[in-house]
């Protein structure tokens, strides 16, 4: 493990120039994102550096929306889906805390408008959108210019997962090596699948009662078993780009749903244990299984909470719909990619 070094202000600072300039108005957009090759555990927590890389699908049009403009009354002011929250609130400090990165000791009080369009019933987590939004929000505002790459890691130090909400389709965060975690950012793969599909099956939406943050802690620090996680999580990482390039459905599938369950087995052995199943979340799973076994390609993937995400084919959607009732279905690459600047080939999958 790495001593906590650098601090992200002095990593930021690095990037800002001498004296600020601002617009009037700057609004952003960025995508909620799921893993398909986890995130779980850092080696550094003060930057959010990972211990191993991951890969996500972004959620094209469900995701949070930022606007960024000059305060009147001379204070911050937060707002989050139309609400005006008390500057101490945990949401708003957190967003005070990273705005204040860049604007440092000068006076620039903001008005910080946060939407999220995520549906409150997906149990999908808006902190990877948020901190997207929030920090291409902010290169806009103060004019920084600054590449994709480094808004990135910046958005990662916000949340690990936001450095791959930069980006649309599908995304490749690498762990770096770096000790001020500038390599540690996210890029998005060459590569489009139309008819993939993600459902949101939803279990639950009660707040969990350990945060993703204090779980991958509490793992790292508690579960013998995560010592086989960065190896596996590593071989996972490679059988995806394998299976992207190849064009194989089934071979995303298959891996994505056992690295979560891998991920959720190094959460199991934790001590006190961290179970974020619901007695409904295994009930889904069997359900897939049963699928499966009937010829159906389903596969599901799960993240620090009871909520199942599917994977399947368009061909699929139908029925699926028809199985898990209520199922909220993203088609992720339905618009061409917006925030990111790469072009991409077409490769269907089979
Ligand atoms: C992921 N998760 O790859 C994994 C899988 C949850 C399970 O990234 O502490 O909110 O802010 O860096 O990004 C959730 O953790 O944690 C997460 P911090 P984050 O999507």
């Amino acid at each position: 493990m790495l001593i906590d070094n650098f601090k992200k202000s002095d990593v930021v600072a690095r990037y800002l120039p001498k004296k600020l300039v601002s617009i009037d108005h700057a609004e952003a957009f960025a995508p909620s994102n799921i893993a398909l090759c986890k995130y779980w555990g850092k080696r550094q927590s003060e930057l959010n550096l990972p211990v191993n890389s991951s890969l996500s699908i972004s959620l094209a049009h469900l995701g949070t929306r930022t606007q960024i403009r000059p305060s009147q009354t001379g204070e911050d002011q937060v707002m989050l889906n139309g609400q005006l929250l008390p500057v101490e609130s945990p949401f708003a400090s957190k967003v005070i805390s990273f705005v204040d990165l860049f604007r440092r000791e000068s006076s620039y009080p903001l008005v910080i408008d946060t939407r999220n369009n995520i549906p409150t019933a997906a149990g999908l987590a808006s902190s990877a959108s948020g901190f997207a939004a929030l920090t291409l929000a902010i290169n806009q505002y103060f004019k920084l210019q600054l590449p994709d790459s480094v808004l990135s890691a910046f958005a990662r130090m916000g949340s690990g997962s936001a450095s791959r909400s930069i980006y649309t389709g599908f995304v490749e965060w690498r762990m770096g090596r770096q000790e001020d975690g500038m390599d540690s950012h996210a890029f998005p793969l060459d590569v489009i699948w139309p008819d993939l599909r993600v459902g949101l099956v939803k279990v639950s939406t009660a707040a969990k009662a350990v945060d993703s943050r204090s779980g991958m802690k509490r793992t790292v620090e508690t579960a013998s078993l995560y010592q086989s996680w960065p190896a596996q999580a590593a071989q996972d990482l490679e059988k995806i780009h394998q299976a992207l390039s190849e064009g194989s459905f089934s071979q995303l599938g298959a891996v994505a749903e056992h690295n979560a369950m891998s991920m959720h087995a190094t959460m199991i052995a934790s001590w006190p244990p961290l179970l974020y199943w619901q007695p409904d979340s295994v009930v889904a799973m069997q359900k897939i299984w049963a699928l499966r076994e009937a010829g159906v390609e389903v596969y599901f993937t799960m993240d620090a909470g009871p909520n199942l995400k599917l994977l399947f084919q368009e061909k699929n959607q139908t029925l699926l719909e028809t199985e898990f009732s209520g199922l909220e279905v993203v088609t992720p690459f339905v618009e061409s990619g917006s925030l990111s600047t790469s072009t991409a080939t077409v490769k269907k999958s089979s």
